[in-house]
């Protein structure tokens, strides 16, 4: 018989990294430009099916309120939470900076849950220099790639890996 898993993810960064476009271009596959800001947290959910190991994946996907001064509903979205996609824009650098701020409150309540970083908005830059991303990931020992909610690039990779992990 088919296993049946659910796995509560949460996106995490800075305000306006891209985290809900990043949600809805993987559930619904849509980019909108004209998005209203989160509020709160959202839930929403995915499934995949991996046939290789007959396993059906429920992602339960908690998009968080990036604001920092909203520390009781992030800590609130990270109880639980088996996996996490930290995001950053990689036309902001100060978004970059915010990465340890997000990877150590997740890992504070959630403790060793695997982790995607993500440097989003990668079809606003020109070129982009991935060795301090890539520096981060190896410390935090996890993979980095950059992505567009825009094009989709990276996108379903991103949420596969996590989940891929999620069920091994
Ligand atoms: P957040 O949920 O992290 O706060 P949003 O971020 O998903 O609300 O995105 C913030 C803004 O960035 C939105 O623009 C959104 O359209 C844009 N955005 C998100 N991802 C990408 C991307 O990959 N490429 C580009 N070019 N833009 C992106 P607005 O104008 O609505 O503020
Ligand atoms: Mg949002």
């Amino acid at each position: 018989m088919k296993k049946d898993v659910k796995k509560k993810i949460a996106l995490l960064g800075d305000p306006a990294v891209g985290k809900t476009s990043l949600i809805r271009r993987y559930v619904i596959d849509r980019y909108d430009d004209k998005y209203i800001s989160t509020l709160g947290t959202k839930v929403t959910k995915k499934t995949i099916e991996f046939d290789e190991q007959d396993t059906e994946l429920t992602l339960i996907i908690w998009d968080v309120l990036g604001q920092r001064e909203f520390r009781k509903i992030q800590d609130a979205a990270f109880e639980g939470s088996k996996g996490a996609i930290v995001v950053f824009d990689v036309s902001r650098d100060e978004t970059f900076d915010g990465l340890e701020y997000w990877i150590e409150a997740v890992r504070k309540i959630a403790k060793d849950i695997p982790l995607i970083i993500l440097g989003n908005k990668i079809d606003l830059v020109e070129s982009y220099d991935t060795a301090n991303a890539e520096a981060l990931a190896d410390f935090y020992n996890t993979s980095f790639y950059c992505s567009s909610a825009k094009t989709g690039l990276n996108v379903e990779t991103a949420f596969l890996t996590l989940g891929k992990t999620l069920i091994e």
